[in-house]
């Protein structure tokens, strides 16, 4: 095989596919990236990091996506932006100047078992697949997991629901892996999560009406992203704090990690606007990427010149 090269970027991959995937695109580029291993899921499987670098003791830019199982497009558009990165480094100025700076880390699956069971056994599958006690019941919902505001409104405590925040804070080993990564480093500037569908740009907070230290200027960096974005093909996306556009939801990851003081918190819900939903059709994933890709490099550059 050719590794990275040959990899079909227009389609969407098995997990075995893709963690063949991250391995050769990390052995390909020994001086840019390196896999790391942040922890293990409930059914074992390993959750990755792709950690690109060019320096040491560099703040630090994380973008996770495949957190919920069955949003197909966002891990798919997330390979695409890995494999631009090695490629446009050294090229394409602004990402030469930002990784001359900064560190990104990109964790692709960040739920790997409930993106196995939606492939296997249900595509609507969204949670993890953790199993707790006296119940027929399975999987949390990771974003609502996380200790911000922990099983308030907007999360469910019923493990039957589809937004199960789960028996405590962090208790799913996919979370407790992003929330020991980040604290150990220390130096995070921005926190970018991926989701699909509804061509959002979202920030803090969810779990309250009250507006964040710095609303305003995340507004105006959403909607230069979105403007950035919408330039390629057009694409019409809508921007807001979570509660203005999806009302409130507790436990989420962008609430948690602004309030570790990562004051760049956004979240992507990628296309469409429903009418394939979750089923995106693989012709759309690598335009997806490349629109989605301006957007996250406007933010990017605005964090990295702060
Ligand atoms: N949407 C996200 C969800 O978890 C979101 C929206 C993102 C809420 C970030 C809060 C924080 O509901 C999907 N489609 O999962
Ligand atoms: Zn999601």
């Amino acid at each position: 095989q050719n590794g990275t090269d040959s990899f079909n970027y227009g389609d969407y991959h098995k997990l075995k596919e893709i963690f063949t995937w991250l391995k050769d695109l990390a052995a390909e580029n020994p001086q840019l990236v390196r896999r790391i291993k942040i922890g293990r899921s409930s059914q074992g499987r390993a959750l990755h990091v792709l950690k690109f670098s060019t320096g040491r003791n560099r703040p630090a830019i994380w973008i996770d996506s495949g957190i919920h199982g069955r949003e197909r497009v966002a891990p798919a558009v997330a390979i695409w932006i890995a494999k631009k990165i090695t490629t446009d480094y050294g090229i394409d100025p602004s990402i030469t100047s930002l990784l001359n700076k900064m560190d990104i880390f990109m964790e692709i699956m960040a739920n790997p078992d409930g993106y196995v069971y939606s492939w296997t056994t249900n595509p609507m599958w969204r949670k993890t697949m953790s199993k707790g006690p006296g119940t027929h019941c399975f999987g949390v919902d990771a974003n609502r997991n996380f200790d911000a505001n922990f099983g308030g409104n907007g999360s469910s405590k019923a493990p039957c629901a589809e937004s199960y925040c789960g028996p405590h804070a962090h208790s799913e080993p996919e979370v407790k892996a992003i929330v020991n990564f980040i604290k150990n480093h220390g130096n995070f500037m921005v926190f970018i999560t991926l989701h699909s569908y509804f061509q959002r740009l979202l920030y803090p907070y969810g779990h309250t009406h009250m507006p964040p230290e710095n609303f305003e200027e995340l507004a105006t960096l959403a909607s230069e992203a979105i403007e950035a974005l919408t330039s390629l093909y057009g694409t019409q996306y809508t921007h807001g704090s979570i509660v203005q556009v999806i009302g409130e939801s507790s436990g989420n990851s962008i609430d948690w990690s602004y309030d570790q003081g990562i004051k760049y918190a956004y979240a992507f819900e990628l296309r469409d606007e429903g009418q394939y939903g979750f089923k995106l059709p693989p012709n759309q994933i690598v335009p997806t990427a490349e629109e989605t890709w301006l957007a996250i490099k406007k933010i990017m550059e605005h964090a990295s010149n702060v």
